[in-house]
């Protein structure tokens, strides 16, 4: 019986692969804490070249924090913690890059793939390699439309047990949709700085919040309760987007509206909605979304850095 167990082990191992860190991130794991950034919104979800400026924006603001950045791929089918030169270089490219969900991440591995990680995949990395915060700029979520597309985000965040700060769910969604699957799903939202769901390029969307705080270390206590608790899913902290950035609601609101008759018009569907639907408003605000989305995007990483220092300090 034993040996049927421990035979079973070595299988189970050799077919899934561990995530490997690496060199640099598994020495500043030692002696500093991790934020987990993902790699979908380097590879599909920001035109180049401010993708690249996200990159340094982000891990920059992390260091500043006090935390080693440790961005998430699937690299030529390596699932990676840290991704560096010519392999950042190539995801920054987007050359031959794949956008892995959730459901595509043992394909990647099985056939080699670049594979730039989404929310709901970088959720699956992070349990795996044991990081507890990651941030991000907005989740996804409930799909305006077409029905029936909901983003596998919203089911990865319910049983994957990471602080994932980010500013709401991404402004092109049904944000009262997304707010509702995420009560139904048991998400723990903590609002930080804001008793209010924030709209990813608007600080406002008048859904109320729970919970909320100014300090990192009750987001760091409510996690620690959450896992004594056994709770299966994420904390989800959303913080609203820099107020010099933010965009007004009205803009936003025919911006999306334009975006999606534009997404109707040339059919687009699947995982292209949300890159097509984020270019489209791009374009119908006059790139003010793009520098509204670089700027929360950096504010999420120095407050996931202040969460995973607190976290870290807790013991
Ligand atoms: N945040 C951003 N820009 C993005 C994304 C997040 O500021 O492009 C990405 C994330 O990777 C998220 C994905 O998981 O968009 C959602 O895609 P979909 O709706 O196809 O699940
Ligand atoms: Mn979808």
């Amino acid at each position: 019986m034993f040996l049927c167990f421990a035979l079973y082990g070595i299988v189970v191992d050799e077919r899934s692969p561990p995530v490997r860190w690496s060199p640099s991130l598994a020495a500043a794991r030692r002696d500093r804490a991790i934020v987990a950034l993902e790699s979908s919104v380097l590879a599909q979800g920001l035109p180049q070249p401010a993708n690249r400026e996200a990159h340094q924006r982000m891990c920059a603001a992390a260091r500043a924090g006090g935390a080693e950045p440790g961005v998430l791929a699937v690299i030529r089918g390596t699932p990676t913690v840290g991704l560096h030169g010519e392999d950042l270089e190539r995801f920054l490219r987007r050359d031959g890059v794949a956008k892995v969900s959730a459901r595509e991440l043992g394909w990647a591995v099985a056939r080699g793939l670049d594979g730039a990680t989404t929310v709901a995949a970088s959720l699956a990395l992070c349990a795996s390699a044991g990081l507890n915060v990651f941030a991000t700029g907005g989740i996804g979520g409930v799909h305006r439309e077409p029905a029936f597309d909901e983003s596998a985000d919203l089911l990865e965040l319910s049983r994957t047990s990471v602080i994932t700060v980010c500013a709401g769910a991404k402004s092109i969604l049904d944000l009262p949709a997304t707010f509702e699957r995420l009560d139904s799903h048991g998400v723990m939202i903590i609002g930080f700085g804001t008793d209010e769901f924030p709209g990813f390029f608007t600080r406002e969307t008048g859904l109320r919040l729970t919970a909320s705080t100014d300090d990192p270390r009750d987001v760091a206590r409510a996690f620690a309760a959450h896992r004594a608790l056994g709770r299966p899913g994420a904390v989800l902290v959303v913080q609203p987007p820099p107020a010099d950035a933010a965009l007004d609601r009205r803009v936003v609101d025919a911006a999306v509206n334009a975006a999606l008759a534009e997404a109707r018009a040339a059919g687009v569907s699947g995982a292209a909605l949300t890159p097509f639907l984020l270019g489209a408003v791009e374009r119908a605000t006059g790139g003010a979304s793009l520098a509204a989305n670089l700027a929360l995007l950096e504010a999420n990483a120095a407050l996931a850095a202040r969460i995973a220092v607190a976290l870290r300090e807790l013991g």
